[in-house]
This record gives C-alpha cells, structure tokens and sequence, in this order.
C-alpha cells in the first residue's frame, strides 16, 4: 500500500531538541502523518535539500497591541506582528493580555480577543498579566480561566501602575499555585528604581543612558532574590523573565539548589546589547531604551553561559515595538526631554531566531538540538503546548521552519515586516535564515514570498504544565 499525503518534505535534515537525523516529513491534515525514508505520494513535494527541518520558533513572550496610555502606541497589530513572527521562522507566539485596573480579567481577554480575532497570521495563545489581583480575580477568575486554558500569567514588580506588592504577589502567586497556573515574573526593585530617577532628574541628567543607570544590577537582582523567596514561601514554581545579568543568574541556581521549581528566560538584547547603545549619539539612544536594561561585555558572556548550562530554558524576543521618530513612540513630547517618559521596549520577534541561529549555532556556541530547545521546544513544555506544538514527531501539527544554515542576511530595517522604523540589530550581519515556514501543514512564507492569510492563525487553548501540591 503507497501512502498519500498532502505535502512531503524530501531530502532534509530533520532537527529536534535531542535528535538529528535524514528523513522525510509527511503531512496530512495539518499534522505530521510520516517521517521515513522515500515517501512519494503528495500533492506537493517540497525538496529541502542542504536544509535544515525544524520545528517552527515559539516565543512565549511577545507584547502586541498593548494599550500604553499617554498617547502612546505600540508599533505592532496583530496583523503585522505576528507578519514579522512568521518572516523570522516562527509559527505560534504567547502574546500578553494586560488586566486594566478595575477591570476584570475576563473584560481584558474579551478586547484582546476582539483585537486579534481575523488578524493572526500564526498561532498565538494570551498570557494573562494581573495588576488587580482582588479577591474576585484571584479566588474566581483565575481558577476558572485556567480550565478554559489560559495557564500563564505574569506580574511586576516594577511600574507605579503595573507593580504588586509583596502581599499581592503572595496572594497571586497562591493562587495560581492552586489553579495549576504559571507565573512569569518581571524583576526589578520598583522603589530603588524611582528613587534613582529623582536623582538623576535633580542632577538635570535627563538623556536615555540615564534609563540604564537608574536601573541597575543590584534592582533586579534583589528583586529576582525576592520574586524566589516569595515563591518558596507558597512553594509555586514561577519563571524569572527577561533577565539580563550574572547575578540574578546566581539567584536563579541557588533557589534550585535549594529544590526550587524556577525557569529562566534571556533575550537577544542581553547577547547582543549593552548599556553604551543608550548612549548614542542626540537621542538615539532611546532606541534602546528596555527594561530590565542591557549591561556590559560581561553580562552578555555570563547569558551565553545560561543558555549553554541551563540556567536559562527559554529565548524569547521580549518583543515589545514603539517606533522612534513618532509623537506616540519613543520620541513622544516628554520623552524627548527627560528618559522617564521614553516607553520601555525593543522590537524583535523576527529577528531572535536568527541572531541565536547565527551568533550560537554557527560561532560554536550551542549546538542545533539546544537551539530547537532554546527556541521552541522548551516554550511548547513550559506553557502546555508539547507536543501538540514544538517538535517534529508523528501527531504533533505540522508547524516547520526550513532553514538555511548557510544563508547570509544584513539586519536592516527595510526587509523587516513589524511596524517599528527601527530595528536596535540595523547592519548586522547573520548566517543562517528561515526560507520556507509552514503553518499547520500550509507554506505561509516561501522565500521573500508571503503565502499564507490574515486570519489564518487561530488562538490556542493550553494545558497546565504542574500538577498542583495538594
Ligand atoms: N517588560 C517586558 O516584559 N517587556 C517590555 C517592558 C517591560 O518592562
Ligand atoms: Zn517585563
Ligand atoms: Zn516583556
């Protein structure tokens, strides 16, 4: 008996978190049906030969379409971020769904629905981010959002309007624990930080550099410190997001050691940036203005580190996009005059796989297996995707990335698709690059080509990924 699919990919090299290996991808109904030797019977055949197959990128942590308030706007839609997701490999990312205060947490997933409802062009499925954690949507909302399958949130403890206080970070993080939730938390000292910016706006020192040094080390490592005590005191295993240096690293191991369930998550910007890129010339420098901010020479070899030994599980863009030379960007009225005012994030959600495919795989940093983890695998296991998502194996959806390890690309802003005039990667030079994607068995980018439709990414329900102690 021949076997027909809809599509075979002939002639590649398969690629997963642990295996490598020759062989052909047959898909049918969306899902992979077949990976053997010399299958011929499709509709389509696509020869991958001198590519690598992977499964396609997942970034669990992507801001899209979020309201900023004071006029300002973030640079992606639905629509063109997750475009510019799926020109850079990727196939699902975890965008968040921010609580206004005073509002409910169902209202919130009701107009972020309502604004990616037929403008996806892959796969997304919201994070919930708490900033009012009453009773109600603690003891109510949660537990029950959680059964329909939203299983992550996040908190701050950074942002006079966004931060918790250690009381309600307990409460929320009690709560999840019962609810099987998990918990991203964004780590840096709130008070330690305002205190700063007083004075360096006493001191009348008002350029973007300033974000960097009012927003030091020892911030987010003591609240890093804090977010895993905290945690240990309620035993809920959480994730410390976007972290940017040794030390918290260190408070990262050590609260495993101590038998802490903790995931760590780094971003390109720690690799590739430092605290001297918001000290460009005239104001350029707000270009790279993030939060927690880039550091030194030190801190990117301390990152590398994490990711090749562990400390770190998760690459993720942080992709959070305001365009520069706009009133409703990172040159607003007030942000031009004083760094305070300049919204915090970078774009980056099409170009994270290939700076860790270029400057890990290819400079002999990590091997391809650890990028499949670093880049889509470890997303799928930590957010209840696996292995419906994440990997190449029979049953999981066809959700692939043809690479060409070989291909070289400059970084410029030009051949970008999100919807920010700047890229903080602009002249970069890269090797390796996604050429082909598919999404659910379907070719969505073919070369410079986009072949997919709005619309065609659905919004996906997630498992629990920890049984709850009893
Ligand atoms: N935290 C994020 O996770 N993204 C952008 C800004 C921030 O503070
Ligand atoms: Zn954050
Ligand atoms: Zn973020």
């Amino acid at each position: 008996m021949t076997l027909r699919f809809d599509t075979i990919i002939k002639n590649g090299t398969v690629v997963t978190d642990v295996d490598t290996f020759k062989s052909d991808v047959g898909i049918r109904d969306g899902k992979i049906a077949a990976l053997a030797d010399d299958l011929t019977e499709a509709d389509e055949i696509i020869d991958a030969s001198g590519l690598l197959v992977l499964p396609g990128g997942i970034d669990s942590h992507v801001h899209i379409a979020q309201a900023s308030g004071d006029g300002i706007v973030m640079a992606d839609d639905f629509d063109s971020g997750t475009l510019s997701a799926a020109f850079g490999g990727n196939t699902t990312i975890l965008p968040f769904c921010m609580q206004e205060k005073g509002t409910t947490l169902r209202q919130s997933l009701k107009d972020y629905h309502a604004k990616a409802e037929g403008e996806c062009h892959i796969d997304v499925s919201f994070h919930l981010v708490i900033t009012d954690p009453t009773a109600y949507v603690l003891g109510q909302e949660l537990p029950a959002l959680v059964e329909d399958g939203y299983t992550s949130l996040k908190v701050f403890m950074t942002y006079e309007n966004l931060r918790l206080f250690d009381d309600q970070i307990l409460a929320t993080l009690d709560s999840a624990r019962r609810s099987g939730a998990l918990v991203m938390v964004h780590c840096e000292n709130e008070d330690a930080i305002r205190y700063l910016i007083g004075r360096h706006e006493e001191k009348g020192e008002f350029a973007p550099k300033f974000h960097a040094l009012s927003r030091p080390v020892a911030a987010e490592r003591e609240a890093t410190h804090r977010a895993l005590s905290l945690a240990e005191v309620v035993d809920t295993p959480i994730v410390i997001v976007h972290v940017s240096n040794r030390q918290a690293m260190e408070e990262i191991e050590r609260a495993r050691r101590r038998g802490s369930k903790v995931a760590g998550e780094t971003c390109p910007q720690y690799l590739l940036l430092t605290a001297d890129d918001l000290d460009a010339t005239e104001l350029e420098g707000a270009k790279f203005v993030c939060s927690p901010p880039p550091r030194d020479r030190e801190s990117q070899i301390a990152c590398w580190e994490g990711l090749q030994n562990g400390t770190f599980e998760l690459f993720s863009s942080d992709h959070c996009p305001f365009r520069y030379d706009d009133d409703q960007g990172k040159m607003n009225e007030k942000g031009k005059r004083n760094f305070r005012w300049i919204p915090n994030g970078i774009p980056g959600v099409e170009t994270r796989l290939p700076i860790l495919f270029s400057e890990g795989v290819n400079k002999g940093r990590i091997d391809i297996n650890r990028f499949v983890a670093l880049s889509s695998t470890n997303h799928a296991k930590q957010y209840g995707l696996y292995p419906q998502k994440g990997t190449i194996a029979i049953g999981s959806d066809a959700d692939i990335a043809l690479w060409d390890p070989s291909r070289s690309v400059t970084i410029t802003n030009d051949s970008l698709h999100h919807g920010a005039d700047y890229t903080p990667y602009e002249g970069l030079e890269v090797e390796g690059w996604p050429v082909r994607v598919l999404l659910r068995g379907r070719t969505i980018i073919d070369g410079p080509a986009y072949t997919g439709h709005k619309g065609g990414g659905i919004h996906l329900k997630r498992e629990k990924t920890f049984r709850p102690a009893p």
